[in-house]
């Protein structure tokens, strides 16, 4: 079988490959050495030579890897995590978990009674084996010329100013700090500056809106705010000082003043002169970090203390605060990002990340600096460089189709690099399927197998686990390193979220099928999220946002299937009685929605709504609104249980306005 080929070939050309289930005769042919039939093939091998350097080389090595790791999790876990520095070991166990609810609360613990810090793992514990000298970031600006670089033993320093500076102002363990900052070298440093000192991150999209981070401000109360005061998009300037200024004030009004908010002279982009200020509360970065002492002792912490705080769309209600603790996540960024990225201590490694973003924690900021690797974060614009260079591809955040993988794979990796598809989420802080790249034939748009450690597995509608080639619902069966704690302050939505739907499991809350080699193809949200460009926006959201403006009286959003963006956000709108639709209200309603989510999530489409479609008890029918969305309109199934069946027709007939 698929699993037991020891014999891996590259395949050139990719051109013609269609995608579609594989089929286990095409690989014998492979092993065989007879010609491909290309048309239905839809294996692609890494090379002969990638496979021979790398971490896990064959599917054998991969598998006895896997069993180890979900026969013996405590061994295998150990075993990685004595690689890092513990100041006091774990004890009595690797790991306790409780995912059951109905054995009582969900609990999850890693390494417990250890004693660690994520900042001394991922720089000092560098500088200490000599590697001060390497380069841990290169910076490119959003301008050509504007760049910078830190070696590791530069990186520390920084980190410990800043360190010393949040101890100076009264930041301490356990506290929380909320970093609303573009992809500057200063986002990072401050990350680590507070794990340094046992601090709380919490980090803001730079392109959420002043409501947005307020909201989240509310949540976590931090004692500081980082930003700077302004960052260039191609030819536009962002006041971000301004939007935070303005969600403080909120904030304020709601009982919750933070006292600090530390500004970085963004100079590329304003001049201080030109920044509002508010004395006595704002701080120029530059003024006072600098001064303080570049050596600073860490705060060593527990293994299950809380790292940071990333908030993340659900389908209802206010975005989740999902907490990460120390310990686990730190071994598991590690270790997924070593071997997903078969990493090399000679790679440059850049992911396109924000920081705002899990991707951007995980693979940016900790998994790579981890590892000693020497990283690029990037503020501005592609240009056109040579690709020679590059070894393994990442894809990440949505399903990658399988033409779009091909270009991937054919034009940005010259029909030579691996691609690593890896599905993961926010609340599993590291990848969870992916494959290995010098392991596995690929297919293009599947993620493959489990990593290490992960126990996935397909339930049916009632929660009973489906074997062999099948689709349901993607849930996990045990506990990892890197899985999320809790939600922030609301332990109660944390286990309806994610262990309530199928008990006995962490439902993932994505579509899943199976084939009959065993490969995962992930099939999207099965709730009420959409994913616009890798980024997600729980409908409720939206819609909140529409219903605040005064002429809106209610709204459905919808995910549509948009061919760059993944999903599109299409909303239908009711309007108040007597107010008319018109261009004008159209662009105000989504602005309403830029203002208080942010750019990312206005809609792509209002559709006008006398009425929208309800079950009698006035549930709105979602299932109707997708298919008359995506202008399915043969599918819209039984509508006889609507309250009012005409509001369907009422709907198609407004279809094009
Ligand atoms: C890391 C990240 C999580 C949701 C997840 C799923 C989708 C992520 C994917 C993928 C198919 C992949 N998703 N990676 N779908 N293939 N390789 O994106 O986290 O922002 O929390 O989103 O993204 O639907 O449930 P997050």
């Amino acid at each position: 079988s698929l699993v037991t080929s020891g014999h891996l070939r590259h395949v050139e050309s990719m051109a013609q490959l269609p995608s579609g289930a594989g089929k286990i005769s095409h690989l014998n042919a492979v092993i065989l050495g007879e010609a491909l039939a290309s048309e239905e093939n839809d294996l692609v091998f890494p090379s002969p030579e990638f496979s021979a350097q790398a971490l896990v080389s064959s599917p054998e090595q991969y598998q006895q890897m896997y069993r180890r790791s979900i026969e013996e999790p405590a061994d295998f876990w150990s075993d990685i995590a004595s690689q890092f520095f513990w100041k006091e070991k774990w004890h009595p166990e690797v790991y306790a978990e409780n995912i059951d609810v109905r054995k009582g609360t969900v609990k999850i613990e890693w390494f417990k009674g250890a004693t660690t810090n994520i900042c001394y793992n991922a720089l000092d514990r560098n500088v200490e084996a000599g590697n001060g000298g390497k380069i841990a970031i290169y910076w490119e600006g959003n301008e050509p010329g504007q760049d910078g670089q830190l070696t590791y033993a530069e990186l520390l320093d920084k980190v410990c100013q800043l360190s010393n500076y949040l101890k100076h102002v009264g930041v301490g363990k356990g506290d929380a700090v909320v970093i609303y900052l573009p992809m500057l070298m200063e986002l990072p440093i401050a990350m680590l500056a507070c794990a340094r000192i046992g601090a709380v991150h919490s980090v803001v999209f730079a392109g959420f809106s002043a409501e947005s981070l307020a909201q989240r401000i509310l949540d976590c109360k931090p004692k500081v705010v980082i930003t700077c005061n302004a960052v260039r998009r191609g030819p536009k300037t962002i006041h971000l000082k301004e939007i935070v200024d303005s969600a403080l004030t909120d904030c304020a009004k709601d009982g919750v003043s933070v006292g600090l908010c530390l500004t970085y002279e963004n100079q590329s982009a304003m001049e201080r002169e030109a920044t509002k200020w508010q004395e006595g509360r704002d701080v120029w970065w530059q003024d006072v970090v600098p001064k303080f002492s570049t050596k600073c002792l860490v705060e060593w912490v527990d293994a299950e203390d809380p790292l940071f705080l990333l908030y993340t769309s659900g389908s209802t209600g206010k975005p989740k605060g999902v907490l990460h603790t120390t310990g686990g996540y730190m071994v598991y960024t590690a270790t997924t990002f070593k071997y997903a990225f078969d990493y090399k201590p000679s790679d440059i490694y850049w992911c396109t990340a924000d920081c705002g973003w899990i991707t951007g924690h995980s693979y940016v900021t900790y998994g790579p600096l981890l590892n000693g690797a020497t990283i690029v974060v990037f503020e501005g614009y592609v240009t056109r460089y040579s690709r020679k260079s590059l070894r393994v591809l990442g894809s990440v955040g949505e399903p990658i189709n399988p033409s779009a993988w091909r270009w991937f794979f054919n034009v940005v990796g010259d029909s030579r690099c691996p691609i690593s598809d890896t599905w993961w989420q926010t609340e599993t802080g590291g990848f969870m399927i992916a494959p290995l790249p010098g392991a596995w034939p690929q297919k293009p748009g599947s993620a493959t197998f489990p990593f290490f450690g992960v126990l996935p597995v397909i339930v049916d509608e009632k929660g009973n686990e489906i074997e062999g080639e099948c689709s349901g619902y993607l849930c996990i069966k045990k506990s990892w390193p890197g899985a999320f704690r809790t939600l922030y302050g609301d332990h109660e939505r944390f286990e309806t979220t994610y262990f309530k739907p199928f008990p006995g499991y962490y439902f993932t809350g994505d579509g899943c099928s199976r084939d009959q080699d065993g490969y995962y193809w992930l099939t999207g949200r099965v709730d009420d999220v959409i994913n616009v460009s890798g980024h997600r926006i729980g409908t409720a959201e939206v819609e909140s946002a529409l219903v605040s403006h005064p002429q809106c009286a209610e709204a459905a959003v919808v995910g549509v299937e948009h061919e760059v963006k993944g999903q599109g956000i299409y909303a239908f709108v009711t309007l108040v009685e007597g107010v008319p639709y018109s261009e004008e209200l159209r662009k105000n309603l989504i602005l309403a929605v830029r203002n208080q989510i942010g750019a990312f999530a206005a809609p792509d489409k209002i559709h006008w709504a006398p009425g929208l479609p309800k079950t009698r008890s006035g549930k709105i029918m979602r299932r109707i609104l997708r298919k008359i969305a995506s202008r399915q309109l043969d599918e819209l199934g039984d509508t006889s249980t609507l309250a009012d069946p005409s509001v369907v027709d009422q709907l198609i007939a407004l279809s094009d306005r």
